[in-house]
């Protein structure tokens, strides 16, 4: 089938963005005294690099602070729903806050392959874990435009039952589209955005980011340390 759209995951992928995610979590958790209310005696609520490294797998920023309070702590996150919803709320605020800073830009040949793949007449799609202000706002700041002037689709993890691993939010961005996975690539930096394509039946290339080098990412279709390596002319011949 003839190449038509690529759809690309947000972040780590188009941008950095997982070291400002740490650190608006990280005030997020100062900002409400939480190691007075849940006593974390070795960390003081502060996610260092290496522990978010581990934190990552566990895709989605409600549920991460879930499982720290569940597996790194010992308490038992479903009787903290509210609470888990309202640092979240105050993370994505932070989060958007540091972003408006300024500092970050786009990945190496991101901004090149969209131009290309707007030259070939292909769609650009968004499949991403996050929530919609945060793509709303990286767009703003990396691409100097609305999302929705860039991306003729936006799927993000707050409109379907799971997140990646599961397939859900790629299998929404293929009814969006009308498309079939065949006529589509996805673009990944991690090894749960990896399964999550290859779960809707997308051909994925993977380029890994900061937090991700470590990960299995072997059964990518192409692997580029950098999406400059990537022609598409020859994704749009591939079998
Ligand atoms: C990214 C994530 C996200 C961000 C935080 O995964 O896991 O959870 O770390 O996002 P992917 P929110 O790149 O595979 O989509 O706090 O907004 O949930
Ligand atoms: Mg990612």
């Amino acid at each position: 089938m003839a190449l038509r759209a690529l759809i690309f995951d947000v972040d780590g992928t188009l941008a950095e963005t997982e070291e400002l995610h740490r650190q608006a979590f990280n005030q997020a958790f100062a900002a409400r005294a939480l190691a007075t209310t849940w006593p974390d005696p070795q960390r003081q609520w502060n996610w260092d690099q290496e522990n978010y490294r581990k934190l990552l797998t566990v895709t989605g920023g409600k549920e991460r602070i879930a499982a720290y309070l569940g597996d790194w702590l010992g308490i038992a996150p479903d009787t903290h729903k509210e609470q888990i919803a309202a640092i979240h709320a105050d993370k994505t605020l932070r989060f958007a806050e540091l972003l408006a800073l300024g500092r970050l830009t786009l990945r190496p040949g991101v901004s090149e392959l969209i131009s290309q793949a707007r030259q070939m007449g292909l769609q650009l799609a968004i499949a991403t874990t996050t929530s919609r202000s945060n793509v709303d706002v990286l767009a703003r700041i990396a691409f100097s435009s609305e999302a929705d002037a860039i991306f003729d689709v936006i799927s993000c993890g707050d409109e379907v039952a799971e997140k990646k691993p599961a397939p859900d939010v790629y299998q929404l961005a293929l009814e969006r589209l009308c498309m079939e996975p065949a006529e589509c690539w996805a673009f990944e930096d991690s090894h749960n955005g990896l399964r999550s394509a290859k779960a809707a039946g997308l051909r994925c290339v993977v380029t890994p980011s900061a937090y991700t080098t470590h990960e299995d990412l072997s059964s990518a279709d192409i692997l580029v340390e950098c999406l400059d390596d990537i022609r598409l002319s020859s994704l749009a011949g591939a079998p």
